[in-house]
């Protein structure tokens, strides 16, 4: 009974790890071998100025634990956060894939996801100018299904041999390793510039999906193509998308950067708090299917990882919805050490040739190995699959499970054969049966070499501020780099990309985009010269514009889990505060009371008004929008701080809601009243609030008013 209420409840897997959660209320403080302890303070000592006995095991047990706490983080995608939640299907897709969790509409599956950057350490700031990983693992009826991908729908790479190339150049330099979780120095421009197959992933981490307003408000891709098997055997290949319900949002670079000093916690922050809220944040799963024998239909080859498929030729189906509920209850058992892998399969689903996806198969496992120590890795808590498992592995580092039984080996008849294999159409896997019949060779397919018609695809999709903030986005980046040749080479590709992009990127660096662009020697081309057939070649795509590549069309219309300041100070219109506060809270927006110190604020009617952060508490950088409540004196409106956080709010092109008195101040006078209301700047008249509200709401749920940086 319990068992079918946490599946159609998705909680199997939270229901599980509760056997494994250790709870210390009402408890007493032992030692690991629940020896009771009596004295926490003071190690054993000779004489109390005496020192220490090596004796006092209780000491040493306590400090030989903290010697070993730390494990190593991973090579890539160290700084992540987690969350539980579920998987709902509300689509089948039986015709395509046996995979019961895509074919079953009455499942809830169990999830854990974790969101990361890629490049910085464990204690690197959340807003990084960075991919982030999007990995999903699904606790399946028919075992653990990883979904391992990212927030951008492509790679920088074709072939997985160049990954240790690519992160040791996007790391810190070796010397000093220096920067820390930012590409922009000379190592990675210099490996990119020799990577033409990069550019349309370069166009992706230029642009805001780099830097997302939240983990909740941006789109997860599976990037690779896969295959579905149905029951037939027959596959179909898919691309995996994730669609957030928030839409896709970002913020300003140079607010990014600020984030960084003021809460580098801000992405884990905003997930913890909003599933603590209950505002749980919600992704539509979508699928885009190309039958097998459309597979040579597209201008490129569904095998290459730096290619998208644009959503007008190919639509996403959206079948499913993800939910996030849960935080953890301890981010190392959980978040750390969750162990995923792509070749994490059910029945159903299938790998292709992709060969970025070839490599990745070798290396999660090889890498859980040196991270978590031991190949026993899936049994800790958090890996450990709801199906059954039996095997006839034994033994190893940390080993949990007691096998019992004689046998362990295969074929036996001690047993009478088991653990026995299953058959296909009871649910054995079986690899899909594609048929290879080639050469063995180091080489890269033709169809793999344009490297640019997605890049511009990517480029003119975007609206005009979008393509600004690419513009400076490479600015800054190359901006830091030393080598002229790399620049020089950098500004070559671009102009392969679009000639108005190298000119204004050019322009930034004080440089001219080179007449030819120097197609970089790649490993496969001699030192002394070039390879015609390995040149990129040039393709004009049919297609030249895709609306899915925008976030311009995304969705803006609520303001859910929106951090809104609300500006206070004695003397403020109490009617007018409940009232806006009500409301915006009714609209499930995170309101915060902001004023000079932190207690309590009164109000015209007498009530205390309690204030949740002081000006040196917090930041108009942590905040989506600021609405200045006039109080019973205007000093409020021209006191520095008052000014500097509405000041700063304005020039990230967030709503600003504020006392039309507040433009007198000397500050504030380039801040321009587009037209009455417009643009996100609202005015508040004489202390009339009539109708604020409602369009202070309307501007939030924009996100971002980009025409006050162009105009
Ligand atoms: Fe990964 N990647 N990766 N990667 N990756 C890892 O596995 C690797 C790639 C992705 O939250 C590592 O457990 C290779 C593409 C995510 O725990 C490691 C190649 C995509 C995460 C590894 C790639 C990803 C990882 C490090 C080139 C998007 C974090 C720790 C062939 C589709 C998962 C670990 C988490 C983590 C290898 C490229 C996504 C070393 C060799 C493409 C989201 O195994």
């Amino acid at each position: 009974m319990e068992n079918a209420k946490n599946k159609k409840e998705g909680k199997g897997k939270v229901n599980a790890l509760i056997n494994d959660t250790e709870n210390a209320e009402q408890q007493q403080l032992s030692t690991n071998q629940g020896l009771l302890i009596n004295d926490n303070q003071n190690s054993l000592k000779a004489g109390d100025r005496g020192p220490t006995l090596l004796e006092d095991f209780i000491f040493r047990e306590k400090i030989m634990h903290f010697d070993h706490e730390r494990i190593p983080e991973r090579i890539v995608h160290a700084r992540g956060a987690g969350a539980h939640g579920y998987f709902e299907l509300f689509e089948s897709l039986q015709q395509y894939t046996k995979a019961n969790f895509l074919t079953n509409t009455a499942l809830k599956t169990p999830v854990f996801v974790r969101f990361s950057t890629v490049a910085g350490s464990r204690g690197s700031s959340d807003l990084a100018r960075d991919v982030r990983g999007f990995a999903v693992k699904f606790y399946t009826e028919e075992g653990n299904f990883d979904l391992v991908g990212n927030n951008m729908p492509v790679f920088f790479i074709q072939d997985a041999i160049k990954f240790p190339d690519l992160i040791h150049a996007a790391k810190g330099e070796p010397d000093n390793e220096i920067p820390q979780a930012a590409t922009a120095h000379d190592t990675f421009w210099d490996f990119i510039s020799l990577m033409p197959e990069s550019m349309h992933m370069i166009m992706w981490a230029m642009s805001d999906r780099a830097l997302p307003r939240s983990f909740s408000r941006m789109e997860g891709f599976g990037v690779h193509t896969f295959r579905l098997i149905n029951e037939n055997g027959a596959s179909t290949f898919v691309k995996f998308h994730w669609k957030p319900k928030l839409g896709v949002h970002s913020v300003m670079w140079d607010e990014a950067q600020k984030i960084s000093g003021k809460d580098p916690d801000f992405h884990r922050r905003d997930l913890w708090d909003s599933i603590e809220e209950g505002l749980f944040p919600e992704w539509e799963f979508g699928v885009q299917l190309i039958p097998e024998n459309k597979e040579f239909d597209f201008d490129f080859d569904l095998l290459d990882p730096t290619k998208l498929i644009p959503e007008e030729l190919v639509p996403v189906k959206i079948i499913g919805k993800l939910t996030l509920n849960k935080n953890p209850d301890n981010f190392f058992a959980e978040t750390e050490q969750i162990a995923f892998h792509p070749g994490h399969l059910v029945p159903g689903i299938d790998f292709t040739n992709d060969p970025l996806l070839q490599g990745r198969l070798f290396s999660y496992t090889d890498t859980q190995l040196s991270r978590l120590g031991s190949p026993n890795f899936h049994e800790i808590p958090i890996n450990r699959p709801l199906a059954p498992v039996h095997n006839n592995q034994r033994d190893g580092h940390m080993r949990q499970t007691i096998n019992s039984g004689k046998t362990s080996y295969q074929p036996n008849s001690l047993r009478g054969g088991c653990p026995f294999q299953t058959s296909i159409e009871q649910g054995g896997f079986a690899s899909y049966a594609e048929r290879i019949d080639s050469t063995k060779i180091r080489e890269r397919s033709k169809s793999f070499f344009d490297h640019f018609s997605q890049a511009a695809l990517f480029f003119n999709s975007q609206s005009q501020a979008e393509k600004a903030h690419i513009i400076n986005a490479l600015r800054f980046e190359l901006g830091k780099v030393l080598s002229a040749e790399v620049k020089t080479r950098m500004l070559g590709l671009l102009s392969c990309i679009s000639m108005d992009l190298a000119s204004a990127v050019a322009e930034g660096l004080g440089m001219v985009v080179p007449e030819k662009p120097l197609y970089p020697v790649n490993e496969s081309i001699p030192a002394d010269g070039v390879v015609e057939d390995y040149q990129p070649i040039i393709v004009t795509p049919d297609l030249q514009k895709s609306k899915a590549l925008s976030m311009e069309f995304t969705v803006k219309d609520n303001i859910k889990g929106r951090k809104i300041a609300l500006l206070v100070s004695n003397g403020v219109n109490g009617e007018a505060f409940n009232s806006i506060k009500t409301r915006l809270v009714n609209e499930q927006a995170l309101v915060k009371t902001v004023s000079f110190n932190l207690g309590f604020v009164y109000s015209n009617d007498n009530q205390s008004i309690k204030v949740d952060e002081s000006y040196l508490t917090s930041s108009s950088v942590l905040f989506d929008a600021v609405m200045v409540l006039e109080g019973e004196n205007s000093s409020h409106l021209s006191t520095l701080s008052t000014i500097d956080f509405v000041k700063e709010a304005y020039l990230h092109c967030k709503p600003i809601a504020i006392p039309i008195l507040m433009l007198e101040q000397p500050e504030l006078l380039n801040i321009k009243v587009f037209s009455e209301n417009g643009f996100g700047v609202i005015l508040i008249k004489d202390g009339d609030f009539d109708g604020i509200t409602e369009e202070f709401i309307k501007a939030i749920a924009q996100h971002r008013f980009w025409e006050r940086e162009i105009s």
